[in-house]
């Protein structure tokens, strides 16, 4: 089988499922426009941001005069924090069950103008730590803490000041059950970690490698759905965000920036996606199975403006994709890991 000629499925074993790669009709030589950066003329301190410090909000709460990250209760949370407790499953057809959270906003910076990729290294580390600190907090009170960042108009976020979230919920969400049990049903079978065997084994073949350092690694997954799809991972087992060590959170910081910065310059434009963190859920006591990673999932496919839809076919049978896993690492590993386009002053 040749993987750059064969139209062929590949199998994503933390969601245990399929994906149809159709690399022929990628042969031709590559298609992307090459778009002339958009320069960033966003300034410092915008006064009609809703994030910005010392701004009011949308439901008139003013914001602090703040400097570094600053995390407050979403005014429009998505989760109450006194649900009564209920659940309706007098049939199987028609189960429900009340969900109880919070949800928060973190603000990555006063900087109105930078995202990840252009914040100095020590302010990516301080959204880490503000991220570690947020999730041992409502790590308390929760049966999961969602850390993730909406990036770009494309992704449906309607402000560009850098920011994320964070849900806590009283329930484990499917897509982590799904992970929880398919690598522990992988350490039950084989003996060994999933994602720790996995992130060695694609060191070893370099051809998936975005980005590493002595504690992290970024790859396009060989089962990646997007196109520009990335996992990273720490190198050891470290099962939570909290049980990574001060030097694997400083080199988190430069391996975070390192890949934001690759997508930004591949075409020239800041790079939409969702990212988040998936790991053990904080109540669980066996974890041997879990290995803390983020995803990171962009829709752009060929240039600035050109996204993949997952329609059709990957909505009434499986993804798939045309540009192969190996050809998305290969372009974002050649771009420079530091930002090319016009940075604000
Ligand atoms: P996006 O990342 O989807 O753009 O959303 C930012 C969050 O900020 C969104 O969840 C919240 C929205 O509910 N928000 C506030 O909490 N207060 C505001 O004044 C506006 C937006
Ligand atoms: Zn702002």
């Amino acid at each position: 089988m040749n993987f750059e000629e064969h139209p062929h499925r590949r199998y994503n074993p933390l969601r245990r499922e399929w994906v149809l790669v159709s690399p022929h009709r990628n042969r031709r030589p590559w298609q992307g426009q090459s778009e002339d950066p958009l320069p960033n003329d966003r300034p410092r301190h915008d006064p009609n941001c809703y994030l910005c410090a010392g701004n009011r909000r949308a439901n008139g709460s003013a914001n602090p005069d703040y400097t570094g990250p600053f995390v407050f209760e979403n005014d429009f949370p998505a989760l109450l924090k006194d649900t009564p407790a209920d659940a309706v499953a007098d049939s199987p057809l028609f189960q429900a069950q009340t969900a109880r959270g919070t949800s928060r906003v973190i603000c990555f910076s006063e900087r109105h103008d930078l995202t990840l990729p252009a914040l100095p290294e020590t302010a990516v580390r301080s959204v880490i730590d503000v991220w570690i600190e947020q999730y041992e907090e409502l790590a308390r009170d929760y049966a999961w803490v969602a850390i993730f960042e909406n990036k770009g108009a494309m992704m449906g976020c309607s402000n560009p000041h850098p920011h994320g979230q964070i849900w806590a919920s009283d329930f484990v969400p499917s897509e982590v059950e799904r992970e929880d049990r398919s690598q522990r049903d992988y350490l039950g079978e084989s003996g060994s970690n999933l994602l720790v065997t996995y992130a060695q084994e694609e060191l070893d073949r370099e051809a998936r490698v975005v980005a590493q350092n002595k504690d992290w690694v970024a790859v396009v997954p060989f089962w990646a759905v997007w196109p520009f799809e990335t996992l990273v991972m720490p190198l050891r087992h470290r099962p939570r965000l909290t049980d990574l060590d001060a030097t694997e959170r400083a080199s988190l910081a430069g391996i975070l920036k390192s890949l934001c910065a690759r997508y930004d310059n591949l075409f020239g434009t800041e790079f939409p996606y969702s990212m988040g963190w998936h790991g053990a859920p904080p109540h669980q006591a066996d974890v041997a199975h879990w290995q803390l990673h983020a995803h990171f999932y962009p829709p752009l496919l060929r240039s600035a403006t050109v996204r993949k839809f997952l329609v059709g076919y990957e909505m009434l049978a499986e993804p798939q994709r045309d540009l192969s896993a190996e050809q998305a690492a290969y372009r974002l590993r050649e771009q420079s890991d530091t930002l090319t386009h016009s940075e604000p002053g």
